[in-house]
Parts: C-alpha cells; structure tokens; sequence
C-alpha cells in the first residue's frame, strides 16, 4: 500500500487540472479519501461550475489558473507545493476540435507544454520531485494499425484532438527522457458515469432515453451509430491514475476494458432499462452530426497495467449503461417534478 505521506513526512499534496470535469471530480474524490490535500485548478472570472465543486467537494483548494496561462500555473504550483500533479484539463470533445481547432490545440497540446514546463522549473527552485500524470487518450489510435491497441501500437490521430493528444503523449516521454522527470502517461480509452458531460454519446443515450421514457422528449438523434468503443466506468480509471504514480518508475500504460460495443448495442441496453426493446422508433440519424473523419473501432489491451500494479475494471458495460440511465431518471424527475418510475 502507498504511503499517504509526501517527501516532507506531512499528507501527500495533489495538483489537478479539470478539476470541474467528470474524471477530476472522481479523481479528487478518491485522493481525499486516502487522505490527500487536494487543490484544483478552476479557469475562467466567473465560472459557472464553481458553485458545483464547492457543493460537491468542499475540501478541495481551488486555485485561480488556465492552462492557456502558463504564469498561472507556475503560481498554482508555488501554492499547491504538489508532490503529484494529475494533468486532466484539455478540450476534450472531439467533434469540436474540428470547429476550434486552434484552441484545441492551444490548450490541448501546448497546455501540456506550459504544464510539464511548470513542474519541471518547480521542480528546480523548490529541490522537490513532482510526479506528473498526462491524461493521453485512445483517440491517439484514431485509424487504428493493430487490434487490439496495446502502449506500442503505432499512433493515428483522426481529429485535432487526437493529434494534440499525440503531442501531449509525446512531450511527456520527452521531459521524462530529456530530464528524468516522473512523468507518466494514461492511454485511456472511453470511460463514462452519471457525470459524463451531456455532449458525449453514452450521457446523451442516457439522459434521451430516461426523458422518452418519462414523456418529457418524443425522439434521440444521433450520428454514426455503427462506431464501436471500448467503454468503461470513470470512478474504475481514476484509479489506474493515482495507481500509476505509486510506482517507483514513470511509464505509460493502456486503462481499457478488453470489450467493445456499438453505439446500437448502447442503445439496446439503455431502452431495454426503461423496459423498451424496440428503440427504432425513437431514434434517427442525421449526417450533420456525422464528423469529418471517424474513428470506426476501439478496443483496449490493458495487460501491462494489470501485471504492473493489478489494476483491472469492475464495473462492466451493461451495469454503466443501466447506471446511467438510472440516474438520469432520477435527475429527469426531480426536475420534472414528479417521483422515478
Ligand atoms: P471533461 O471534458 O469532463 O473535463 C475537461 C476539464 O478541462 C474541465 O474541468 C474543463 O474546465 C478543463 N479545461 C478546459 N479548458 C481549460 C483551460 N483552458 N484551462 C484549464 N482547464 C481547462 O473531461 P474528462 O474529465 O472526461 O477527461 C479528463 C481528461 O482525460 C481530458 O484531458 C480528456 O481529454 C482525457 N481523456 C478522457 C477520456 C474519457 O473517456 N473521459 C478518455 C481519454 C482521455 P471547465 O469545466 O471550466 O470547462
Ligand atoms: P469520443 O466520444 O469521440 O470517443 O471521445 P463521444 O461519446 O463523443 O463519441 C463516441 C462515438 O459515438 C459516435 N456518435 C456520437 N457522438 C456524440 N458525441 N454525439 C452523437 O450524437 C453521436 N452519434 C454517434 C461518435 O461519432 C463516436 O464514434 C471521448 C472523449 O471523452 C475524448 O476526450 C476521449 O479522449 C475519448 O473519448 C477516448
């Protein structure tokens, strides 16, 4: 078991950005449960989330910052004094890294730049070793050259995040290389809870499926329902984050489940748990949300972080989905004032 004590004999200080996303949330969750300091970088004069962290995770430091501004993070790293710095923040939603293309990049690839720049410059002024994850992603795979993907399949990026990501990806083994920094690399593929932001297809499933099924929508329409993901619960991946920081060597690793599901096979299980077996009459498709390249196939091999430290998934496919679906239903009531089915 890691000890929850940093260099210093005090608790372990942890550094997130996208601490307001799904994955910063579970991540802060589980580092405050062994006992961390927890400080979260938040951006922007007036964000509209802050209320929600400090409802959600009132412990948490927050600390003013964007990745777009790297004497902010140099400054978030003076107050945080972090010994792990878990990299989340990006533009994350693939479809709009077509229609923003150069702030995608901007925070992306070059947020990852000014971050790894920040810790190691830290690093230098404070004589304190900093552990660095990089939230990597298995859009990296995008035209994908092996099934199943594995750390050494060759990177085909098929959007602009995509190839941000491989930038990220790389820079991190770069400053891990050029100049010894712990600094690891998560290749996760596609995970998901009742947090998942609503613009991502498995949420947006969930939460059509709990109004139709509540009466409040008529219809769901969605784009290339053919792609296949491999999909996994998020509260199970924040995990293999902080697990990978406990070890003594920096490295990268594939966090995936080893399945792979249509985007028809999430519906069959999301209508099916509002009782609805035929889905065709509720769904359409529209060549609008079709994107410009697509990533038709993923599928994970995580063997090296289940030999490495044990990690393995434990929430599978069809429970996330009925997960899902259930707690969008109890959100749609709520609001629509009326008690779940
Ligand atoms: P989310 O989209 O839920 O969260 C993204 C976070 O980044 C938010 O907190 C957002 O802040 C923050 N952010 C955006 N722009 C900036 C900026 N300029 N400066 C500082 N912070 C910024 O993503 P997830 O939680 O799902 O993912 C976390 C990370 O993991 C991301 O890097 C994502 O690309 C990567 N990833 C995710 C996977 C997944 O399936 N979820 C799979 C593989 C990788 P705000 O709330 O203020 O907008
Ligand atoms: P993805 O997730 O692009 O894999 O990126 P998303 O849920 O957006 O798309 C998955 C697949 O579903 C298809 N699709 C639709 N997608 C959305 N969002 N909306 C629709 O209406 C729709 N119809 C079909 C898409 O074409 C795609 O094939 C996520 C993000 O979290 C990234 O940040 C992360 O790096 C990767 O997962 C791994």
């Amino acid at each position: 078991m890691a000890s929850v004590l940093g260099e210093s004999g005090a608790p372990k200080r942890a550094l997130i950005t996208g601490i307001t996303g799904q994955d910063g949330i579970y991540l802060s969750e589980l580092l405050l449960s062994k006992g961390y300091e927890v400080y979260g970088l938040l951006r922007g004069q007036n964000n509209p989330k802050a209320a929600m962290l400090e409802e959600v995770l009132p412990s948490v430091h927050v600390i003013a910052g964007d990745l777009l501004d790297m004497s902010s993070l140099m400054r978030a790293m003076t107050i945080a004094q972090p010994d792990e710095v878990y990299n989340l923040g990006a533009v994350s939603f693939v479809a709009y890294s077509w229609q923003n293309a150069r702030l995608t990049t901007d925070v992306t690839a070059g947020g990852v730049l000014s971050m790894l720049e920040s810790v190691r410059l830290y690093q230098e002024v404070s004589g304190k070793r900093v552990r660095f994850y990089q939230a990597s992603s298995s859009e990296m795979f995008g035209k994908v050259q092996h099934v199943p993907q594995t750390e050494s399949t060759l990177l085909w990026p098929r959007s602009p995040y995509g190839v941000a990501k491989v930038y990220g990806h790389y820079l991190t083994i770069n400053y891990r290389e050029s100049y010894d920094m712990h600094a690891s690399s998560g290749i996760l593929f596609n995970h998901e809870s009742p947090r998942r932001g609503v613009e991502f297809v498995t949420r947006k499933v969930s939460r059509a499926v709990a109004r139709i099924s509540l009466g409040l929508q008529d219809t769901l329409t969605l784009g290339n329902i053919d792609a296949e993901r491999d999909w996994g619960f998020a509260g199970d991946y924040v995990e293999a984050m902080y697990l990978m920081l406990q070890q003594d060597v920096a490295d990268d690793y594939v966090i995936a489940t080893g399945e792979t599901h249509s985007i028809s096979e999430l519906l069959d299980v999301a209508f099916a748990t509002v009782g609805i077996d035929d889905w065709k009459p509720y769904v359409q498709t529209d060549t609008a949300l079709l994107r410009p390249a697509e990533v038709d196939q993923l599928i994970g091999d995580a063997t090296k972080a289940r030999n490495a430290f044990g990690w393995e998934p434990k929430v599978s496919f069809k429970d996330l989905v009925e997960m899902m679906v259930h707690n969008d239903l109890a959100l749609q009531s709520r609001d629509a004032g009326h008690a779940a089915p």
